[in-house]
């Protein structure tokens, strides 16, 4: 049985809505992140950076969502949350995953734990914003080059739309909620009317409009 540290909401969703999609058994720890449990000694035995989420499966243990997400999707090739290797569509499912976590993740964590950025505290409140406008543009860019939709990669739902989803939840306190943008919003809708995406929310226990 897989095992899934987890905080409600954190970048364990992603992996976690996948594992409900597969259908698979899992025990999941809630990571207790307001005693910092997440740095606790056994904690950062399992992932040493630190960081929600972790994933046990046996003896194999990883951190990284996306890392895990790809895992999963690999153990459970029958239920299609990815492309087939070396197509086309699995060419740009790498292309918007990379995008996902190297360009747009990396900016709404700055913005939303900016002080941890730079030791000049006067400068926090323009390193924000200049982290809104960053994640606002690259926002732009999936708006406007993800094609007809509904989904990232067309008619094909993938993992990459739930961790999408999951990066619009982390936006939805910026001056425009990601979301908001048309086909954006009609993907994320789409996503959070499928049951395995609600049974994660109701587990997590996620309360109010999931994108703000
Ligand atoms: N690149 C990591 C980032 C994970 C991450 O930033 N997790 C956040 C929660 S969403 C966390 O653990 N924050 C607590 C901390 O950094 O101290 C991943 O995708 O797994």
């Amino acid at each position: 049985m897989y095992n899934l540290h987890y905080y409600p909401g954190n970048a364990s969703f992603a992996p976690h809505a996948i594992i409900r999609e597969v259908g698979a058994e899992v025990e999941l720890t809630l990571v207790d992140r307001p005693n910092n449990g997440h740095k606790s000694p056994a904690y950062l035995k399992l992932n040493p950076a630190g960081r929600i989420p972790t994933f046990v499966d046996g003896d194999l243990v990883l951190f990284e969502a996306a890392a895990i997400c790809l895992h999963l999707c690999d153990k459970h090739p029958d239920v299609r949350l990815v492309p087939a290797v070396g197509t086309d569509a699995r060419a740009h499912f790498y292309k918007w995953l990379m995008y996902l976590t190297n360009s747009i993740q990396p900016d709404v964590l700055i913005y939303h734990y900016t002080g941890r950025y730079t030791t000049d505290e006067a400068g926090i409140g323009g390193m924000k914003a200049g982290a809104e406008a960053r994640i606002n543009a690259w926002f732009d860019i999936v708006e406007s080059h993800m094609g007809p939709g509904p989904y990232l990669l067309g008619e094909t739902y993938s993992a990459i739309d739930i961790y999408l989803t999951m990066l619009c939840r982390w936006g939805r306190t910026l001056g425009k909620k990601p979301a908001t943008r048309t086909k954006i919003g009609a993907l994320t809708e789409r996503v959070l009317a499928r049951p395995a995406i609600r049974k994660t929310i109701e587990i997590e226990g996620i309360e109010g409009p999931f994108l703000g």
